[in-house]
């Protein structure tokens, strides 16, 4: 059966938006990011049958995914499409394969400033039509029971994965490529800006309810490199989808950066126009907002690992981030990815106690 992006269910829990849009909640909303994967057995069962990509390429499957958590966890008030940052890459012509134990791996990563003549932007968003199909699919089957958040990499973290060829502890081809070829980190953050626009722009119009961008690898950056190659392209990004869905006379969705280890520069991404500002664990609460001012929404921030406590502890833990934060304009969440051995049962409590804290 063909699913359309009209007529989705009615929205039950908007919390999560209205949270974004600095509208007054019942509960805290919470989520949890890369709460669809490797610690739910029911993902591993899914991925013994199907390689990771082909999990992304299949509506069903992908759609399959992104509701486990839901199935599971009562308690989560939003849904965030399976899928990963590093399709863009791929659907610029670049091979990235997944490898168990590994993660992601590009056999030929970019080697030379030329390389990125051979990357090919025309088309990549009709490449990556099997997002829209999977967004559309599971708008429908999720019913109207929590927002569906769609999402991309932003133009940094791609950039350093595809020269790196996958995860780096010291990104130092990154950096290299950074004071000896500014001008063509430039040219290809520019070149990722664009696509990424379009894609999420594609996100919404299959139907994503909000939108979140990824610079997972901001934590490499000083500030000032920060505010060179990555601040200018996050503010394209969010000026460029807010006009696109003007022109496509489409509904306008709250955004989120989060921006990992960019708790140096909140005063700057605050100027940004997004809703939502994500912060990961080393941010103090009280000192970003103080920092953000109240017409901004905070996402975050536990400690991954803090789940891996005791259920006393995670209580307590999670009581006082969420005290700490306040009921206006926060949206509960980790300060980064759930990581694969987290026990089932401290999500369960995580999210519980979120709703029971205010
Ligand atoms: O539930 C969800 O959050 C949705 C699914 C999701 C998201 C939002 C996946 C599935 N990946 C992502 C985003 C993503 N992918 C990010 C940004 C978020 C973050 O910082 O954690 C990044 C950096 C990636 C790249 C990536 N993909 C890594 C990290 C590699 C590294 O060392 O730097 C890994 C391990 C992957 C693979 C991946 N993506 C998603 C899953 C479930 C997995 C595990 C692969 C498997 O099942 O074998």
């Amino acid at each position: 059966m063909e699913y359309s992006n009209k007529n989705f269910p009615e929205l039950k829990n908007d919390r999560l938006l209205r949270a974004a849009l600095g509208k007054s909640v019942d509960k805290v909303p919470v989520w949890v990011m890369r709460q669809a994967g490797r610690y739910l057995p029911e993902f591993q069962e899914v991925r013994v049958k199907h390689d990771f990509f082909t999990v992304c390429r299949t509506p069903e499957l992908a759609c399959e995914v992104t509701l486990q958590p839901l199935r599971r966890y009562e308690h989560l008030d939003a849904s965030i499409i399976f899928s990963d940052i590093l399709v863009i890459p791929q659907a610029l012509g670049m091979t990235v394969e997944m490898h168990p134990g590994v993660g992601p791996v590009f056999p030929k990563p970019l080697q030379t400033p030329s390389e990125i003549d051979g990357l090919q932007p025309e088309g990549a968003v009709s490449r990556l039509d099997y997002v829209g199909k999977a967004i559309t699919l599971t708008r429908h089957k999720i019913d109207g029971k929590v927002p569906l958040i769609g999402f991309t990499g932003a133009p940094f973290t791609l950039f350093g994965y595809m020269l790196e060829g996958g995860g780096s502890k010291t990104m130092s081809k990154t950096k290299e490529w950074l004071e000896k070829y500014p001008k063509d980190v430039h040219r290809l953050l520019c070149l990722l800006t664009n696509v990424i626009i379009d894609y999420v722009v594609m996100q919404v119009e299959s139907g994503a309810q909000l939108l979140q961008v990824f610079e997972s690898s901001a934590d490499h950056l000083s500030r000032e490199q920060f505010t060179e190659f990555s601040i200018p392209y996050l503010k394209d990004i969010r000026s460029g989808v807010r006009a696109k869905l003007t022109e496509k006379s489409l509904e306008q969705v709250p955004m989120t950066i989060f921006a990992k280890g960019a708790g140096h520069s909140l005063d700057i991404q605050a100027q940004l126009g997004y809703e939502t500002i994500g912060l990961d664990w080393t941010v103090d609460p009280t000192e970003a907002r103080k920092i953000v001012g109240e017409n901004i929404t905070l996402q975050g921030n536990l400690d991954p690992q803090d789940l891996y406590k005791t259920p006393e502890e995670i209580k307590t833990l999670t009581t006082e981030m969420v005290k700490k934060f306040g009921k206006h304009r926060y949206i509960a969440n980790l300060g980064h990815g759930i990581t694969p051995q987290t026990p089932l049962e401290s999500m369960t409590v995580f999210t519980e106690t979120v709703h029971e804290a205010i």
